[in-house]
């Protein structure tokens, strides 16, 4: 496997664990985690090599109270940017969030604050997303003079409708609590803290083969691009690989002779 150096990394905060989970923390606390184009950049490297180092889960996290206030304003201002440098900006920023959606590495999102304009736009590339009580989405784009540019007219749009993205957009809306989460901003809802829960669906996923896991975060993303005929096709040909891993003949073996958990409702 490569190797991931730490040590490189300013703006992201690395912390491998012993069971292939890697913690990934946005680390700007004092600027609200917006993202700047060295955060990007940190973003674009460690995804790229993730799926190849043995990364069997990452919980993805934002220092302090807000877990990603967007688009680094003052850096963008600061820039004074033609249009064709902040396009090559969005550029890197789908490649660092393609990268993550499609990698094949889970992404667990532990959302708490603001998770606005590109933060939510970051938050929607993962896999799963855990909102706490403080935890509330926006897109301010809208009131800044602003479009969004790093994907939420894809991402955001496919967990809450277009109806309501381009409410967000030109009204400002802001939602939280519950219905947030009936929305589809995320797919829990905890009391308690949203990393704590992230952390424990890391650990859970990571006990499942990596070929597996990478079929799950990156086939059904490529299959939402398809046609049906097509998806169809891929999927069957992705099952051909995943479901006859030798790693597979074991589990299935501990199901055969009744060793294995089975599947039973939540008590
Ligand atoms: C920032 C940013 C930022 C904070 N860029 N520096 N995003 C937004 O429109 C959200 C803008 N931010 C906010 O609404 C608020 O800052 C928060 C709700 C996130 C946090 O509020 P609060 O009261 O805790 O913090 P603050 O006092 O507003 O900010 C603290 C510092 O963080 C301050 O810096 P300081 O040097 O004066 O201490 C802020 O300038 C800094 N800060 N947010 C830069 N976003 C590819 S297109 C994507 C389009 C977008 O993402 S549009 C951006 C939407």
């Amino acid at each position: 496997p490569l190797q991931i150096d730490i040590s490189r990394y300013e703006n992201l905060a690395l912390e491998p664990q012993d069971d292939g989970v890697w913690i990934v923390t946005l680390n700007r606390p004092e600027k609200r985690n917006a993202l700047n184009l060295d955060t990007i950049e940190e973003l674009v490297d460690f995804f790229s090599v993730a799926p190849r180092a043995g990364v069997q889960a990452v919980v993805l996290a934002g220092a302090g109270d807000h877990f990603c206030a967007g688009l680094d304003l003052i850096e963008h201002h600061d820039a004074d940017r033609s249009p064709a440098d902040f396009m090559h900006v969005c550029l890197r920023w789908h490649e660092a969030f393609n990268k993550m959606e499609y990698g094949g590495v889970p992404v667990i999102a532990a959302l708490q604050g603001a998770v606005v304009g590109g933060g939510l736009e970051l938050a929607s590339s993962a896999h799963i997303r855990i909102m706490d009580r403080t935890t509330y989405f926006a897109l301010p784009e809208g009131q800044r003079g602003l479009f969004t540019g790093g994907g939420a007219t894809i991402r955001v749009t496919d967990l809450v409708g277009k109806s309501r993205m381009i409410d967000m957009m030109l009204t400002g809306r802001v939602y939280q609590g519950q219905e947030a989460c009936d929305l589809g901003m995320a797919q829990y809802f905890v009391e308690g803290s949203s990393f704590d829960k992230a952390l424990e669906l890391a650990r859970k996923a990571a006990q499942n083969l990596p070929l597996t896991n990478f079929a799950i975060c990156s086939a059904v993303s490529h299959m939402q691009n398809m046609s049906a005929l097509d998806a169809a096709y891929a999927e069957s040909v992705v099952a051909g690989v995943v479901n006859t891993q030798p790693d597979a003949r074991a589990r299935l073996a501990a199901f055969a002779d009744k060793s294995a958990a089975r599947v039973r409702p939540n008590s």
